[in-house]
C-alpha cells in the first residue's frame, strides 16, 4: 500500500467516524477536577475501600498478609483504630451501614461485617462472585465484582435484589472497582484508569466521567498503584479520593464540562 493510499483510507475512516477515540465517548461529558486540599495518606496502604462519617475516614486495604480495616483522621492521616485481616483474606471494598462496616474480600467469596463500636467481626456472608467495591444508597448495598455489573444487596440478608449493567455510549464498562454513592449517583473507579464513572443507579448509564489525570506528580505516580478510593461527606459535599499506595488523600471539586473530549493517551 502506498503512503498516499493509506492516508486516503485513514482520512475516509476519520470522516466516517470509524476511528479516533472521540467516537467512543462522544455522548458522555468528561469533567475535570480542582484540588481543594491535600492530606497525608499512608503510602503502605493498598487502598480498596474508602468511606466517611462524622469527621472520620474509614479505609479497607488489600493484599494477602497486609489487609486491614482502619479508621483515620482525614486531615492528618492519624490512625485511630486498626484491625488486621487474617492472612488468607484479601480485603476489598468497605461501606458503613448504620452501626456496622461491611467489608468485601477479593476471591474468598466472603464478606465481613464489623461492629462499628468496637471493630469486632460480628457476622459474615457469602457471594458467588469476586468482591471489588461496595457502597450504599441508604437502602441497599451496591457491589461491584470486576465486571460491568453492579448488584444491589439487601443490607440485612445480603441477598441480591436487582442488577444493572454499566454502559457508556452503549458500550459495557468492565473493571468497576471502588464505589461511592454521591447525591443519588454511583461513582466508580475504573481499574487501571484515572477515571471515575458517574453512573445512574436506575439505568446503569454512565452520565459523565471525571478525569483525574495528573492528580499525582510523575514521581508520585511511579511509586504508587492505581486510583482506588472515593469517599463523600453528604453534609458538606466534600469529596475525597486516593489510591493504592498513594502518599496523599485529595479533597477535590468536580469541574463540570458539558462536552466530551478524547481519552488521555
Ligand atoms: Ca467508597
Amino acid at each position: 500500500m502506498t503512503a498516499k493510499y493509506a492516508a486516503a483510507l485513514i482520512f475516509a475512516a476519520l470522516i466516517s467516524g470509524c476511528i479516533g477515540e472521540v467516537a467512543v465517548d462522544e455522548e458522555v461529558p468528561v469533567h475535570g477536577f480542582r484540588v481543594v486540599a491535600v492530606h497525608p495518606h499512608d503510602p503502605e496502604a493498598f487502598t480498596q475501600g474508602l468511606d466517611y462519617r462524622d469527621g472520620v475516614l474509614y479505609e479497607g486495604t488489600g493484599l494477602y498478609g497486609r489487609s486491614s480495616l482502619r479508621e483515620t483522621v482525614p486531615q492528618t492521616g492519624e490512625v485511630l483504630r486498626y484491625r488486621a485481616l487474617p492472612d488468607q483474606l484479601y480485603g476489598e471494598g468497605i461501606v458503613l451501614v448504620e452501626d456496622r462496616i461491611v467489608q468485601l474480600t477479593w476471591r474468598s467469596g466472603v464478606g465481613l461485617v464489623w461492629d462499628l463500636e468496637d471493630l469486632s467481626v460480628i457476622d459474615t456472608f457469602v457471594y458467588p462472585t469476586e468482591g471489588w467495591g461496595i457502597t450504599s444508597d441508604g437502602e441497599m448495598l451496591i457491589m461491584s465484582d470486576g465486571t460491568s455489573a453492579l448488584r444491589f444487596l439487601d443490607p440485612e440478608t445480603y441477598q441480591v435484589g436487582r442488577e444493572i449493567q454499566v454502559l457508556a455510549a452503549g458500550e459495557p464498562i468492565p473493571l468497576l472497582n471502588e464505589l461511592e454513592w454521591v447525591d443519588g449517583l454511583i461513582y466508580a473507579n475504573v481499574w487501571k484508569t484515572e477515571r471515575i464513572a458517574v453512573i445512574s443507579p436506575e439505568t446503569g448509564e454512565v452520565t459523565a466521567w471525571i478525569d483525574l489525570s495528573g492528580i499525582l506528580t510523575g514521581e508520585e505516580r511511579e511509586r504508587a498503584d492505581v486510583l482506588n478510593g472515593i469517599a463523600h461527606d453528604p453534609e458538606t459535599g466534600r469529596l475525597f479520593v486516593t489510591g493504592k499506595l498513594w502518599p496523599k488523600l485529595f479533597e477535590i471539586e468536580v469541574v463540570k464540562s458539558e462536552r466530551s473530549r478524547p481519552k488521555a493517551a
